[in-house]
């Protein structure tokens, strides 16, 4: 590879040639412009110099030499002309590190919902809106918290509670918990160390994690950082470009990755609009005209601009090849119909996530505990039930051990959190996740022990009242702890009256 010096770099700095360096290497990205998802100004505003921290917390690692034809690799940069500028530290990350150095001690965090708020506070808003957005009027990212509150225990007594144990198998593999780390994006956006902190926790404390395709961290770089004998699996956007998926799909099996779970619900992003807002905001903070007025492509936040890759035309004459390409057991993870999870059955898939992505898709789509019953009820046409070569999991709105207990009691093999261990590294790191883990093992304990059930194979479906589960109406007891992080609109209202 060629050595070429930073000046060289910097005479190709406009859109009729435009060089960008990312990790060391030089790329000619002028034709790539126009293509770019996320547009093409944000690239010239990098030309002829280093994009790295820019590129990194938005791209999985690999987008670069992925996409660019290798011809527009051009080589690296030479060492020497490398000008070492130490650089200010901007207004917005003197703000952030103020904030972290006044954040509340671990110790002082009780539950989920504080990692939240403490995570609202510190994110910079470009973070906070891209994690805590979900689509059009966010109702469905409320039903899923409201749902569990429409379910009711009926606890039983007298059961010789002083031993309880809530490990669990999940797809043949054990679980300290039965709940898993499920797939969410972009880790960096929100700590340095991204995806890592979770690796690292959940090996220490036998939890298992699912890989995020889009994972800030590279792929490799989070199975390195596993310990022997860790459980992973991976959380599979489908590209366009088939090989590129059988790639990912195969080396991450060679790479001991134990679960497929192949995202369903997502042929086009959802419109999140607290993540499409920041495109309205320069870097210094003020509010701009939107640009593209043709709307031919609009930049559209974070998500929307790298979301491009993902195939929607996927569909269950799919199913076969993704069999004949892994030996790894697979799961559609965004089921939500009974009528789809029997196909996922009959197609003889290991399992389904019945997920409406955490609310970030489909607007008003239920909640995945509230499709549950329906689903274990079809699946009970199917044969015995549980059925150890088909699982069902749940994942949206789990802020609690009583939620996963409901879960679980109703059919569940075990729980997907995901944003909420993600607030809980941005807000402190590793030690946040650990921490996360321990307050579900305290509520676990506690409501197995109050609820009569010494292990998880004793939650059975007599154990909850889910009469309500269905009905949309009626008064629900507010939430007030997850309300502290609801968004109010940018602007004043009252000026539009
Ligand atoms: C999400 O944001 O909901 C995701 O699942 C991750 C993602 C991020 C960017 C593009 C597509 C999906």
């Amino acid at each position: 590879m060629s050595l070429i010096s930073t000046q060289t770099v910097a005479e190709h700095a406009t859109s009729s040639s435009c060089w960008i360096i990312v990790h060391g290497k030089v790329y000619d990205v002028t034709d790539f412009l126009p293509e770019h998802p996320g547009g093409s100004k944000i690239i010239l505003k990098y030309a002829g110099v280093d994009a790295t921290e820019a590129y990194d917390p938005i791209h999985p690692p690999d987008a670069i030499t992925t996409h660019l034809p290798k011809d527009k690799h051009l080589g690296v940069v030479d060492p020497n002309t490398v000008i070492k500028v130490v650089k200010e530290v901007t207004a917005e990350e003197k703000n952030r590190q103020e904030l972290m150095m006044a954040r509340p001690s671990l110790d002082a965090i009780v539950n989920l919902h504080d990692f939240e708020a403490v995570a609202k506070g510190i994110l910079p808003p470009k973070a906070w809106a891209y994690y805590s957005s979900a689509s059009d009027d966010e109702i469905t990212i409320r039903e899923n918290r409201a749902a569990y509150q429409r379910i009711w225990f009926r606890p039983r007594v007298l059961r010789d509670v002083s031993v309880v144990d809530w490990s669990t198998t999940i797809l043949g593999r054990r679980s300290s918990l039965p709940v898993y780390i499920s797939a969410t994006a972009l880790g960096k956006l929100g700590h340095p160390d991204g995806e890592l902190n979770l690796t690292r926790a959940a090996g220490k404390h036998g939890v298992i994690q699912m890989i995020p395709t889009l994972a800030s961290c590279a792929f490799d770089e989070i199975i390195d950082a596993a310990v022997p004998g860790q459980v992973q699996f991976l959380q599979l956007y489908v590209n366009r470009d088939r090989e590129i998926t059988r790639k990912y799909v195969q080396h991450a099996e060679k790479r001991g990755v134990k679960g497929l779970f192949i995202t369903v619900d997502a042929p086009q992003l959802g419109r999140r609009e607290k993540d499409m807002r920041m495109k309205f905001v320069d870097e210094s903070g003020v509010a701009k005209v939107q640009e593209n007025q043709s709307g031919v492509k609009k930049d559209e936040g974070v998500a929307r601009a790298i979301s491009s890759f993902i195939d929607p035309s996927l569909s269950w004459k799919d199913i076969p090849w993704f069999k004949s390409i892994t030996n790894m057991p697979i799961v559609l993870k965004g089921v939500a119909t009974p009528e789809d999870a029997l196909m996922a059955y009959d197609y003889g898939l290991a399992g389904i996530v019945l997920s409406n992505h955490g609310g970030r898709q489909l607007d008003t789509a239920r909640s995945g505990v509230e499709n549950l019953i329906e689903v274990v009820a079809a699946l009970k046409t199917r044969g015995p039930w549980p059925n150890p070569k088909f699982e069902v999991f749940v994942d949206g709105g789990v802020r609690r051990a009583s939620d996963v207990l409901k879960a679980i009691a109703l059919g569940a093999s075990a729980v997907g959190v995901g944003r909420a261990f993600m607030y809980s590294f941005c807000a402190y790191g590793q030690d946040g996740v650990e921490k996360a883990f321990q307050i579900f093992r305290d509520e676990l304990e506690m409501n197995m022990r109050l609820l009569g059930a010494r292990t998880i194979d004793d939650l059975t479906p007599d154990m909850v009242d889910a009469n309500a589960l269905h009905s949309h109406v009626g008064l629900t007891p507010v939430d007030n702890l997850y309300n502290t992080t609801c968004e109010f609109l940018p602007f004043d209202p009252v000026m539009f009256l």
